[in-house]
């Protein structure tokens, strides 16, 4: 029986080698060993890929690698959601979190963690997918009228459609009607503040957490 420790450290790696095959073993070994399923994305497969960003930024990597990473990581997860799922609390009725990534991004595993944490705490999650237009963002909101926007973006150059996306909601008289929450690898709580987000979510924990006290609000 390999220590929990282990099993995260074999998470990490295999993201940081793009394994795809050795991420889904490892996924296993942490099911079998009944670690929690969000603990193994979070501490284990996202622990990899940070690395592997840090990596790439210092010009250690290349594109290449990073397709790898991001390849090796939803394979981990895909092996992992349907405990997350099977843990499903009896929280139904939490609401509607429509989430999405904004215009120009494509970047779609945290949104995919945020969407299985959620969904596993009781939310009805509508996911728009990658590169949302920000008028599509305005007129599912008017449509579904959803208690919580999430609007996601991993770049410097593409967090900024967090704002306009609010501003584009507030010119539609909806701002007041939905609170949006902010996340992404370049978003901080100032930057959220700043084009005025109502929440933001630092991981799909603090993510959850917070949109259970905004529909409670
Ligand atoms: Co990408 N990439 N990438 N990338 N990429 C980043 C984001 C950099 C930071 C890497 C770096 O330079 N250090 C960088 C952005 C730099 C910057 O702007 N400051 C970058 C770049 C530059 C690029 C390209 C431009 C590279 C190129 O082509 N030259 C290109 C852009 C493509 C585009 O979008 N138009 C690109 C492409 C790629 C892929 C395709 C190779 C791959 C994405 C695969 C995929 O998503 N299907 C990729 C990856 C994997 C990364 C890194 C390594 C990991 C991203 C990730 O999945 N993190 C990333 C480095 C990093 O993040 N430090 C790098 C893990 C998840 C769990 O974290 O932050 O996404 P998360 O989500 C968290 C959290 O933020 C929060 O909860 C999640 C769960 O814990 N959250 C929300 C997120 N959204 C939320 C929404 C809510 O409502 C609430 C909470």
């Amino acid at each position: 029986m390999s220590p929990k420790s282990d099993i995260l450290d074999h998470l990490s790696n295999s993201v940081i080698e793009g394994n795809s095959e050795a991420a889904r073993m490892a996924a296993n070994e942490a099911l079998k060993e009944g670690l929690d399923p969000l603990d193994a994305i979070e501490k284990g497969l996202a622990k990899g890929l940070r690395e592997v960003g840090r990596r790439f930024e210092c010009g250690e990597l290349f594109l290449m690698q990073l397709i790898l990473s991001g390849e090796a990581m939803k394979a981990g997860v895909q092996v992992l959601k349907p405990e997350i799922l099977r843990l499903q609390k009896e929280l139904k009725g939490m609401g509607t979190y429509l989430i999405g990534t904004v215009e120009g991004d494509i970047h779609d595993i945290g949104k995919s963690i945020v969407t299985a944490m959620l969904t596993a705490e009781g939310f009805d999650v509508v996911d728009l997918g990658v590169d949302v237009p920000d008028q599509l963002f305005v007129e599912k909101t008017k449509e579904i009228k959803p208690p919580i926007l999430g609007l996601s973006a991993l770049m410097t150059t593409t967090r900024t459609k967090q704002k306009d996306v609010i501003d584009a909601l507030r010119r539609a008289g909806l701002k007041d009607a939905v609170k949006v929450m902010v996340g992404g690898a370049t978003v901080t709580p100032e930057w959220a503040q700043e084009i005025g987000a109502d929440a933001y979510g630092e991981d799909a924990i603090d993510a959850t957490k917070k949109a259970k006290g905004l529909v409670r609000a």
